[in-house]
């Protein structure tokens, strides 16, 4: 069997040393434009020339869950796409959504602020029944913080496109439904995938729809965020915050307004990062199935982009 591996950013030889221990049988190789015809494929941004020079591929393994810039490239018509399916993300995106969600509620920020100027003051403590948390976006990693949220006792809704029951979570889906659980929710969190439908989905108009005091947090993809409009809503007092993992270009420009707002918290798309170990073992696990014929977990269907 033979692997090609094609990941633009990212260290090849741990991979490769990773497949191969893995995989002591199959050849594992960097692809380079020419190289011969592989039997699957390990992926991140690959190039089109790359696609084009693979069209006999069982199986792409892209290394992140979002495949959103991988369907912007012409993909060999019968190759199955498949992403990572969690390894290892979802309790990372847990921590990161419940440690935003948390530093904003109990007001961290402030109590850092005012401890830096040698202030002993309390605050008043909040009810967290004035906090409800929206997830949209309700598949891997959203149901996973929908459930780490609970533990907290915050009220949650999710919003998702097919109809679900996750315990504890007030569930809603479709686009009638959009508006509706936006205006039930005071914190918001995006695990959308970035598709036509969902690309600049939060914008002036549906996060006016959040209560008043709301606040934002995008760990999706930056094209989810209209960032003008988040700007104006902030600047206006309608929102409180956010707290943003994805940007539209990143690296964040360095003259970026989003630098210096005071309600914005940045980290540079980090929430949930792709973990070495978990990936091989994710992807070794499905190409063995897929060679007994099995079905495996993470398949993207390209006509509904994710
Ligand atoms: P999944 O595919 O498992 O889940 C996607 C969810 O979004 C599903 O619940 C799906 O609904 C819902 N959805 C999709 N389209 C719509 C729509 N038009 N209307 C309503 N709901 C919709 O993805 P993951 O949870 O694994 O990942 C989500 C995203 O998180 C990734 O696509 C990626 O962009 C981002 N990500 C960011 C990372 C970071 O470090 N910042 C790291 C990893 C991922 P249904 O269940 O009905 O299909
Ligand atoms: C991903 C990401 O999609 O890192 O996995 O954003």
């Amino acid at each position: 069997m033979n692997i090609t591996f094609c990941c633009t950013d990212t260290k090849a030889e741990p991979w490769l040393a990773g497949l191969h221990a893995a995989l002591p049988d199959a050849s594992v190789e960097v692809w380079q434009p020419g190289s011969p015809q592989a039997d699957y494929a390990v992926v991140w941004a690959p190039p089109q020339q790359f696609l084009d020079e693979q069209p006999r591929l069982k199986a792409l393994f892209n290394i992140g869950a979002g495949v959103d810039a991988l369907l912007q490239l012409k993909l060999p018509p019968a190759t199955r796409v498949v992403r990572l399916d969690d390894a290892g993300m979802s309790v990372q995106m847990a921590e990161y959504v419940c440690h935003a969600v948390i530093r904003h509620f109990r007001e961290f920020d402030g109590y850092e602020a005012d401890v830096s100027q040698g202030k002993w003051s309390f605050r008043k403590p909040r009810s967290r029944i004035d906090f409800p948390v929206g997830v949209l976006g309700l598949g891997v990693l959203g149901e996973r913080v929908a459930q780490a949220l609970r533990v907290f006792e915050f009220p949650v809704h999710g919003w998702s496109r097919s109809p679900k029951t996750l315990e504890g979570v007030v569930c809603h889906n479709g686009p009638d439904r959009l508006d509706s659980f936006l205006g039930q929710c005071r914190v918001l969190v995006n695990l959308l995938p970035l598709t036509p439908e969902t690309s600049d989905i939060l914008n002036r108009r549906t996060l006016s729809l959040l209560k008043p005091g709301g606040y934002l947090i995008n760990v999706a993809r930056g094209a989810h965020l209209v960032e003008a409009d988040l700007i104006e809503l902030l600047d206006r007092g309608h929102l409180a915050g956010a707290t943003l993992d994805v940007f539209r270009t990143e690296p964040l420009p360095a003259s970026h307004p989003f630098w210096q707002h005071p309600g914005i918290r940045i980290t540079p798309h980090t929430s949930a990062r792709t973990l070495r170990t978990e990936s091989i073992a994710q992807i070794v696990g499905k190409i063995a199935a897929l060679e007994r014929g099995e079905p495996v977990a993470g398949v993207v269907d390209p006509a509904r982009g994710y």
